[in-house]
């Protein structure tokens, strides 16, 4: 445009390349060290060699470099001297536990070793961040030159829980936006997605013996926009997909508040058997299950029991927060019968951190949403034995305001630029809960003035990979000025994905 040619490739200007290199990889590993002189370069006659267990995540890389590369790179058994990417399960350092991988680029190739389908996926995320940003492209890219920056790098997480959570209640969002998002957040190493699934405004699940919960429950949202919901069927696919990219599904059904769509829909849910009228505004801890009622628990039993069904992971989330109508007495009461309700159905529980009061098993996960500092509920849930899950409502929350500008997002917690977020240590926040009582972070995504994926994208990017840096890389590597960099880097994947991101100020975009 500037030499004034309509028309010309100079108008259309492409993401533009930056260097790459084993140290810039988001979250930072572990170990690594850069080679220049042992940059690899895919072709099509690059073969991917999938040894025993590493079938799965070959597929997934062949899928991965398909349609930018153009070229459909068989998954082979042996290699027979052709230039291979080697997944291997097995043989891997021991330190790379149950998640972590080693990966390896020589000139003559790349090697991917780890103990698990778990670890070798997010090896490849890695491998994925080697490869120019056009990686990520919606079309082939015919003048791309696939070089993957030589080096090594040996990786694995500081926290076994790294999550996101998306709350469909206030706004729903289709199976394939949740798909979406899923292949998003798993490129940083999330393993594992909360669904926020019934809140006042939206029941957003089929339940079978409820069936009015999801058909008549399901059909608001916030601000009277349309709702929806998930079949059994269609949630059972969303698993399948999340497990596909080695993340687990925490679905959640928040209570004994947040329930206003379920005692809108059913009114012997409600202690007057009156059902209240549905609420599309985003105030909340107005509603309460009626605590001395047998119903309730019956209502209770059902829906767990057909959602641990339904569920493969090993938690349950049972809310907890923002209980105001419910009182101390009652709220001990309710969990004293829910939280064995869960066990019955073979899950374990994860809650708001206001459930810590209830004394739950030990096996169960707080979360924490407050904003740091001395919690005596927290420390003592800790104390016997309970891991917390950190979402700082400060610094993990991505709906939160960037700056006073930001159009989408609130701000009660405060505004959160892209250093708030990264700049935290789940070890150090709530007096009495050190490293060992940490189960990982989550970064929270609720829903009230988000309705599009655009919206999601322009609230979880960039803050979202820092909230992943935080759960995978080790504190030692924890550095703003370093990570602030590595950042900006991400800018033209995120472009060639596709992602509306913030441009945040605090970062030199590249
Ligand atoms: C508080 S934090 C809530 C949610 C809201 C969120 C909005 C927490 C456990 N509950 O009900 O959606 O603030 O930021």
């Amino acid at each position: 445009a500037a030499l004034g040619l309509p028309g010309s490739a100079a108008a259309v200007p492409a993401p533009r390349e930056v260097e790459r290199s084993v140290t810039d990889i988001v979250p930072v590993p572990v170990e690594a060290k850069a080679d220049p002189k042992a940059n690899f370069t895919l072709t099509p006659l690059t073969v991917i060699r999938a040894g025993q267990g590493a079938g799965d995540v070959a597929a997934y890389l062949r899928g991965l470099l398909r349609t930018s590369t153009g070229y459909a790179l068989p998954v082979v058994q042996r290699s027979a001297g052709l230039p291979a990417i080697s997944l291997e399960v097995g043989h891997a350092d021991p330190r790379v536990g149950t998640e972590g991988y080693q990966l390896d680029v020589a000139k003559s190739g790349v090697t991917l070793k780890a103990d698990t389908a778990a670890g070798l996926f997010e090896g490849v995320q890695s491998l994925r961040q080697l490869l120019p940003a056009t990686i990520d492209a919606k079309s082939v890219q015919f003048r791309a030159s696939w070089t993957v920056a030589g080096g090594s790098v040996l990786d694995y997480p500081r926290f076994g829980y790294r999550g996101a959570m998306l709350d469909v209640a206030r706004h729903f969002f289709t199976p394939s936006q949740v798909k979406l998002y899923i292949d998003q957040i798993a490129q940083y190493k999330i393993n594992t997605l909360h669904l926020h699934l019934a809140d006042d405004q939206g029941w957003r699940i089929e339940i079978k013996s409820w069936p009015r919960l999801a058909t008549e429950g399901g059909k608001g949202a916030v601000d009277g926009d349309p709702g929806g919901y998930y079949t059994q069927a269609e949630y059972k696919d969303i698993v399948a997909y999340a497990a596909s990219r080695h993340i687990t599904i925490v679905p959640e059904i928040d209570m004994p508040g947040h329930t206003n769509a379920a005692q809108a829909t059913y009114a012997e849910l409600n202690c007057d058997g009156v059902a209240v009228p549905p609420r599309t505004d985003t105030e909340v801890g107005y509603s309460s299950l009626c605590i001395s009622s047998p119903t309730t628990y019956k209502f209770v039993e059902d829906v767990i029991r057909e959602l641990a069904a339904i569920t493969p992971g090993k938690y349950l989330g049972i809310g907890g927060d923002e209980a105001h109508s419910t009182t101390d007495a009652d709220y001990k009461t309710f969990y004293q019968k829910v939280s064995p309700l869960v066990a019955k159905y073979g899950k374990l529980i994860t809650g708001w951190h206001e459930i810590s009061k209830t004394q739950p098993p030990a096996s169960a996960i707080p979360q924490y949403w407050d904003q740091g500092g001395a919690n005596a509920d927290v420390a003592a849930a800790a104390a016997r034995g309970n891991k917390i899950l950190m979402s700082p409502s400060n610094h993990a929350y991505l709906d939160m305001k960037y700056n006073a500008q930001t159009p989408l997002g609130q701000d009660w917690a405060g505004l959160v630029e892209v250093k708030d977020a990264y700049d935290w240590d789940p070890a150090t926040l709530v007096d009495g809960v050190g490293e060992s009582s940490v189960a990982g972070v989550e970064a929270p995504l609720w829903t009230e003035t988000l309705r599009t994926s655009d919206n999601l994208e322009y609230m979880a990017f960039p803050r979202l990979a820092g909230i992943a840096e935080i759960g995978w890389s080790p504190q030692a590597s924890h550095n703003w000025d370093a990570y602030r960099e590595r950042l900006a880097k991400q800018a033209p994947r995120w472009q060639a994905q596709g992602i509306d991101f913030y441009r945040s100020p605090q970062v030199d975009w590249r």
